[in-house]
Formats: C-alpha cells, sequence, structure tokens
C-alpha cells in the first residue's frame, strides 16, 4: 500500500514506485507571500533531464539551467529553504555597518534576499556574484520585482579571481563545490583576508562521508527525497551523469582542515540534510 503523502500525484510521474518514507514540508522562507526560498510558486518547472540524452553533457549554468534554477535547486538540495531562509539570520548577527556582504555564485539572489529583509544588514552593501551571465540575467530580472532587489548589486565575476574588500559576511552557498578542488583553498584564503576577526563565513555544500555504506545510504535518501519531488529515475540519473567531475563533493572533514588552514578560527556544522552541510567559519 501506498504511503500518506502531501502530493499523492507527485508519485505518478515517477517511474518506480514511492519510497515508503516521507520526507516533511520544507519550512517557507519569510515573508507573507513567499513560496520555497521567497521564490513565487509560478516558476518554470525543471524538465531539462526528463528525455532521453543521446550524449552525455556536462552539466554547465546555461540559459536553459538559469531559467528553472528556482524550483531545480529547491527540489534538488534538501534543506535549501531552511538554509536561505537562516542565512539571513545568521548574517545579521555580524553584519557591521557600512561593510559588504557578499554572496558568491550568487545565482537568482535568493541568499542576499533573506539578508536584505534583516535590519541589522540594511547599512550595509549586498554584493551577489556570479560567472555565468545567463544566471545574472535572470537573476536582474527576478529582483527587479521585489523591494528588497534594490538593495542588492549583482557582479559579473568568477569566483577563482576574486578581490574581495571590507566584508563582514561572506556567503558561499552550494557554489565551492563547482570550483576545481586545488583551487579552493586559495579562494578561502581571499575570502578570510577581506574579513576581519569574528566576522562570518556562510559556506553550504553536498557533502560526502567518510564511512562509505553511510555515504551510499545518504546518496539513495537523497534520490529519494528527489524522486518525492517529482523527478524521475531517468532525470535523476542523466542530472548525476551530468554533474559527474563537475560538482565535487568533499567531506567536512576536509573543508574543516581547509578553512583552518585559509585562517578561520573556528568553524562547524549549523545544519545539514542527508548530504547536503552548512557550515559557519569565524574569521
Ligand atoms: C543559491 N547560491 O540560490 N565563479 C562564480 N560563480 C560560479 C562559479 C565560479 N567559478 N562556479 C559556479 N558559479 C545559490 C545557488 S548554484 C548551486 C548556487 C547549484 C555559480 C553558477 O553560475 C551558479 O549560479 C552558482 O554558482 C551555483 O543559494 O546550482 O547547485
Amino acid at each position: 500500500m501506498l504511503p500518506i503523502v502531501a502530493n499523492k500525484t507527485i508519485f505518478a510521474m515517477t517511474d518506480q514506485d514511492p519510497p515508503n518514507h516521507t520526507f516533511p514540508q520544507e519550512t517557507p522562507a519569510k515573508g507573507d507571500d513567499a513560496g520555497v526560498a521567497g521564490y513565487a510558486s509560478t516558476q518554470l518547472r525543471d524538465e531539462l533531464y526528463a528525455e532521453p540524452m543521446p550524449e552525455r553533457g556536462l552539466f554547465t549554468f546555461n540559459e536553459a539551467v538559469a531559467s528553472v534554477f528556482p524550483d531545480m535547486i529547491s527540489r534538488s538540495v534538501p534543506g535549501y529553504p531552511t538554509v536561505i531562509a537562516m542565512t539571513g539570520v545568521l548574517a545579521a548577527r555580524h553584519a557591521r555597518p557600512n561593510t559588504n556582504i557578499y554572496d558568491l555564485g550568487c545565482s537568482w539572489g535568493a541568499s542576499l534576499l533573506s539578508v536584505a529583509k534583516e535590519p541589522a544588514c540594511q547599512n550595509c552593501q549586498l554584493i551577489g556574484i556570479d560567472n555565468s551571465e545567463a544566471m545574472l540575467s535572470a537573476a536582474r530580472n527576478h529582483l527587479a520585482q521585489l523591494p528588497e532587489g534594490k538593495l542588492i548589486t549583482l557582479q559579473a565575476g568568477d569566483i577563482a579571481d576574486l578581490q574581495l574588500t571590507n566584508a563582514s559576511v561572506v556567503i558561499m552557498n552550494y557554489t565551492l563545490q563547482f570550483v576545481p578542488i586545488a583551487q579552493r583553498e586559495a579562494v578561502l584564503g581571499r575570502i578570510r583576508k577581506a574579513l576581519m576577526p569574528g566576522d562570518l563565513m556562510i559556506l553550504s555544500e553536498k557533502i560526502t562521508l567518510q564511512d562509505n555504506e553511510l555515504n551510499r545510504h545518504l546518496i539513495e535518501l537523497h534520490h529519494d527525497f528527489k524522486r518525492q519531488q517529482g523527478y524521475s529515475d531517468l532525470e535523476i540519473a542523466q542530472k548525476r551523469d551530468a554533474l559527474e567531475n563537475v560538482l565535487l563533493p568533499e567531506t567536512r572533514e576536509a573543508h574543516f582542515d581547509r578553512l583552518k588552514r585559509a585562517g578561520f578560527s573556528q568553524c562547524d556544522v549549523w545544519f545539514q540534510c542527508l548530504n547536503f552541510a552548512s557550515f559557519i567559519a569565524i574569521a
């Protein structure tokens, strides 16, 4: 017998039985009319991997991805709405007036919209940086429709060669994972140099676990999560192939060690849902 789930029609779209567990509804982000992470519920549905693909193509942040991005990330990253909503709360405790709050790999600007709602952050410059023109263009359209959008400045730039200055908070939600591993320490080192002691970095990443069996277990649970969000097995498999060697997850221990080497004095995980973790690091 099927379990009772909030939206039974979801399973009509998948090609295998639903998992025998039901993931909880994610908490909506702040704002009366906010849907998941503040995105309107009318966003385009991600069906980019729904049809069989003759050739395996590498995943890139092109126009097609940018156009469905809110739906894609909300249905792919367990805990995403909570991380986005809490990003503003965490930032507010560390924001210093007249400093910069950077969001590196800002996509549609969800993290900075969360920050912009916090009075403690409104005397700061909110700067979103991304290296995908398609993503920045989608972000500009999105932010133009929201009152907090005018508090946010968007810039084109590659995380690998950024000059950051006068920061009190740096956010990097689900983006370091796309930077080649050999470059990650230098990126974190530059972020640390832009911060003063006591300032904050929020780093969210897909992670792997040291224990192979547990790691496999969490990967399977993540796939169950995606099935429950309406992705078919074909979509899950084709997306996984496209992301291979593009999204490179590491263990939480690897992140801790690198954050320490980059000069952060303290770090820990403040949130984890399955194999997606969010770290705080104090400069
Ligand atoms: C969110 N933080 O909604 N330099 C700059 N941007 C980059 C680079 C780079 N080297 N590599 C990737 N990006 C967002 C979600 S998505 C995560 C972040 C995901 C950008 C890329 O263009 C994309 O917009 C973003 O980082 C990653 O919380 O799609 O899984």
